[in-house]
């Protein structure tokens, strides 16, 4: 009975600890969970292709009878060699170019990006507003806000991939970055 006594005391104690461990869990999660309500289209989402990894391809809404809409997504390479980005397609659009953002004479420009988009080996390269973006050319309809819609990328290297852009909301800027709209 005796040394019954300090078994039933450690496993209470036990017991006490693991209901402990479980409530910081829960905090944790719900912890994450709000996290994730905060930061604008971090409902993540993600595509595998070989050694890339496409993160959270977005766009936004666009107004009636617009012409263009933006495509925005971040990629990651965790191989040993440097892909390139060379082609997007798309339902939603005639074309889909590859555009890339810079000044001249203190005017923002915006061209296509010539022979595709390299992708460092062991880098990544983030497509957002003001920078370098994919730009869907000839809607064929509006994307509207709440939908995905499906795109395929091609690499030089991994090859093709099937994705979903996320259709956030007309004044969506990505984590609030410089935002321009672009001419039809
Ligand atoms: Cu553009």
């Amino acid at each position: 009975m005796s040394n019954l006594l300090p078994q039933a005391q450690a496993f209470a104690l036990r017991g006490a600890q693991q209901l402990d461990f479980q409530r910081h869990l829960a905090f944790a999660g719900l912890f994450v969970v709000l996290l994730l309500a905060c930061v604008p289209g971090a409902l993540a989402h993600e595509f595998k292709v070989g050694d890339l990894e496409i993160q959270h391809p977005w766009s936004r809404a666009t107004p009636p009878g617009a012409k263009v809409a933006g495509g925005y997504f971040t990629v990651v390479n965790k191989g040993s060699a440097p892909d390139r980005l060379l082609s997007i397609s798309s339902d939603i659009s005639d074309k889909a170019e590859l555009h890339e953002m810079g000044v001249k004479d203190g005017v923002m420009t915006m061209r296509p990006v010539e022979g595709g988009l390299e992708i460092p080996a062991g880098g990544k390269v983030a497509l957002k507003p003001g920078a370098y973006h994919l730009m869907f050319t000839g809607l064929k309809r509006q994307p509207k806000q709440g939908e995905k819609f499906p795109a395929t990328l091609t690499f030089e290297k991994a090859g093709s991939v099937k994705v979903e852009f996320a259709v956030e909301g007309m004044g969506e800027t990505g984590s609030g970055d410089m935002d321009m709209d672009h001419a039809e």
